[in-house]
């Protein structure tokens, strides 16, 4: 079903693997349009609460394939047919989703780590705004994530030098939600999507939908779209199952509906 990632579904998380490791998962059209197919499914799937996209082999994602293009190529048409849908298909997604950034993320590979939600990253993983080095702007929503992600000073520097940002200084500057060793990166990623998967996943959608939404209403607007949510949030059977586990004394089990 899919050539360029592999994707599979185990207790709740949906893993969606990037697999050209031997270009370091750099991206073609048709794994852009796969990525897109997997969140979508991913989105659709009431067993899927939480999407974790890692790469195969020693990089999570070095950009786009610089061997699939060549001078004559429009590349605004490029980023209009697939990198665009495939960043609109990840930011319209309810589900949390993590990168676990294993190595390398470069050029749009560090822009699909940003459009996440969270980033897991190896202590021998880096980032890299590596468009400027081959004379391109940074694209693929990069720019608008990194400057809310480490502010508009700290994006400007990363993306006029395009040098590598080791994981160690990646967390000092919060692109990181965590440095894991690699002994034990696979049980703690595993651990970490797990743990969010195991939360009120209709919950956690709505705030994301009102975390990007605060960034475009003035404050008015913003506390009417608010209630909306809250009136949603208090539909579920997450929430009375939350407060019944309250009143209870015990842990809540959420079931994401
Ligand atoms: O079309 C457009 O340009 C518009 C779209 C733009 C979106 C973008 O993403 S632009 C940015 C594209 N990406 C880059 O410029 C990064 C290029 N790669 C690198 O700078 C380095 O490879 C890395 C820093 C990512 C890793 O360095 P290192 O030393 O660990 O590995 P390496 O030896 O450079 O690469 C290993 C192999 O992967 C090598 O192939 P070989 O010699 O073993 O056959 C290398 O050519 C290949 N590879 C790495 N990145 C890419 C790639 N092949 C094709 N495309 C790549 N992006």
């Amino acid at each position: 079903m899919y050539q360029t990632i592999t994707y599979r579904i185990e207790n709740g998380v949906a893993w969606l693997n990037l697999n050209r490791p031997d270009k370091l998962n750099a991206f073609t059209s048709q794994m852009n349009k796969e990525i897109q197919k997997a969140i979508k499914q991913s989105s659709n799937s009431h067993e899927v609460r939480a999407i974790v996209i890692t790469g195969e082999g020693r990089a999570f994602c070095s950009g786009q394939d610089l061997a699939d293009v060549d001078d004559s190529m429009n590349l605004g048409q490029m980023l209009r047919d697939d990198y665009g849908p495939m960043m609109k298909e990840i930011s319209r997604c309810e589900k949390p989703i993590i990168a676990a950034v294993n190595g390398v993320a470069a050029g749009a590979g560090f822009s699909l780590a940003l459009a996440c939600d969270f980033r897991l990253v190896s202590e021998k993983a880096s980032f890299l705004n590596a468009f400027v080095n081959i004379g391109l702007i940074p694209d693929s929503g990069n720019l608008y994530y990194l400057s809310r992600i480490v502010g508009h000073a700290k994006a400007l520097e990363l993306s006029v030098f395009g040098e590598k940002v080791p994981a160690a200084k990646a967390e000092k500057m919060g692109l990181a939600t965590k440095v894991i060793g690699v002994e034990d990166w696979n049980e703690q990623v595993t651990a970490f999507a797990e743990n969010i998967a195991s939360r009120p996943t209709k919950a956690i959608g709505l705030i994301k939908r009102y975390l990007e939404a605060s960034y475009h209403l003035s404050f008015e607007e913003y506390l009417k779209e608010e209630a909306e949510g809250q009136r949603i949030a208090g539909l579920t059977k997450d929430y009375v199952e939350g407060v019944t586990a309250f009143t209870e004394k015990r842990k809540a089990q959420f079931i994401g509906e």
